[in-house]
């Protein structure tokens, strides 16, 4: 096996990254193979339970209320719509459903309590439940915890430097805060990050610092390419190149040889091939569906195509990590506190976000 270190600087991680490619190549499959099964994929499906209307400045976001996308908001989805979203994802190869809320962090009171019911649902489908809620606090871990979440997935999306230039309205340290409560937790960590946002490869670096000093790793690992959604402060991006997707991905595996490492949006953008190389570099899991949250994503029986041609497997639910056990609603032992966290607001000026702002109130 090779060694698991929580101890990587920004100079051995920027040191694999610009390794020749056919390199680091190699070394990110070595260490895939020590650690993997290489012909296995994990496969999640994405829902958007709660969908835009959202509150946050993220400048990649198509949800940000405060920009001019074309997404349509919608309330909170019931139970029975999200079990019959469900059984589909199931029927179609996954074995986890992960579930998006556009929301700055989740607020005790209904929707939650109905957020919880459609974790119990899921999990008694013996699926795999995520959930990305936005921040959350101890006790609002451990109540998904106990409902039998299985993950949850809280990216840190950059270096600490380059989010400043991204996110204004919560600061770096807020995300770090969040994956620790849910590490207080039995559920498993999901984060990582979206490259092509106009960051160097230093903050490439140093989104990977962060992640892969976190003492235990996460368990999954998605990496995003940005889709550049019109209205957005981000529109005009350039699409990433694959070789920056590949090398990327496989520094990813060499520094946290353990995590699954999701493709994960900006897949419409990559060939059969390119994600082949991917696989290849390490990556061992996707989303899957015809819609990410808001923006397309390939059609699921392409995918599976793409695996058989590849000679990969479909992953089966809870290979990593027994169930968790669901306690019912009447049968919780923690009690809601109805807290009212002090998340930060930096509030600082990015530009470009102002002017995104700025056009909307225009029209
Ligand atoms: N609202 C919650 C939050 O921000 O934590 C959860 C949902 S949010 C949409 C989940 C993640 O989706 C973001 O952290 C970001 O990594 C990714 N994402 C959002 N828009 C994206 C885009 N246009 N391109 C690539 N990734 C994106
Ligand atoms: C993650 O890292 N990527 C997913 C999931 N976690 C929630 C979301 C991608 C969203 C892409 C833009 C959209 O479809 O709205
Ligand atoms: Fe809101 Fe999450 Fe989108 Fe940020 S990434 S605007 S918090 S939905």
């Amino acid at each position: 096996m090779s060694e698991m270190r929580h101890n990587w600087t920004k100079e051995e991680i920027l040191e694999i990254y610009n390794k020749p490619f056919m390199e680091l190549l190699y070394e990110a499959a070595t260490v895939h193979r020590l650690h993997h099964d290489p012909n296995t994929v994990q496969v999640s499906t994405l829902l958007s339970i709660k969908t835009g209307g959202c509150s946050e400045d993220c400048g990649y976001c198509p949800q940000a209320a405060r920009y001019h996308t074309d997404v349509e908001g919608n309330d909170l989805m019931s139970v029975p719509q999200v079990k019959a979203q469900a059984l589909r994802a199931k029927e179609g190869g996954s074995s986890r459903v992960c579930m998006g809320a556009a929301w700055r962090n989740v607020k005790d009171g209904e929707e939650f309590d109905q957020v919880l019911e459609m974790v119990r649902t899921i999990n008694k489908l013996d699926m795999e439940v995520c959930c990305t809620l936005g921040m959350v606090t101890e006790n609002q871990a451990k109540r998904l915890a106990e409902a039998g979440l299985y993950a949850y997935n809280h990216n840190l999306d950059s270096s600490e430097e380059y989010y400043k230039e991204v996110i204004s309205t919560r600061g770096y340290q807020d995300r770090l805060d969040t994956i620790d409560n849910v590490r207080k937790t039995n559920v498993t960590v999901c984060s990582g990050g979206i490259i092509g946002m106009g960051e160097n490869i230093e903050d490439r670096a140093g989104m990977l610092v962060a992640l892969s000093t976190l003492n235990p790793q996460p368990e999954s690992t998605p990496i995003n390419a940005l889709v550049a959604v019109e209205g957005t402060p981000l529109e005009d991006q350039e699409p990433v190149s694959i070789w920056d997707m590949v090398r990327m991905v496989a520094t990813t595996r060499i520094v946290m040889p353990e995590t699954q490492v999701r493709l994960s949006a900006g897949r419409t953008q990559m060939t059969r091939e390119g994600q082949a190389m991917c696989f290849f570099a390490g990556a061992n899991s996707i989303f899957a569906g015809d819609k990410l949250l808001t923006t397309p994503n390939p059609d699921v029986n392409e995918d599976m195509k793409m695996f058989e041609l590849l000679g990969m497997k479909p992953q089966k639910p809870f290979t990593k990590k027994v169930q968790p056990q669901t306690v019912e609603a009447q049968d919780s032992q923690i009690e809601a506190l109805g807290e009212k966290p002090r998340w930060t607001r930096p509030e600082h000026k990015i530009e470009r976000n102002e002017a995104a702002r700025a056009l909307r109130k225009q029209d």
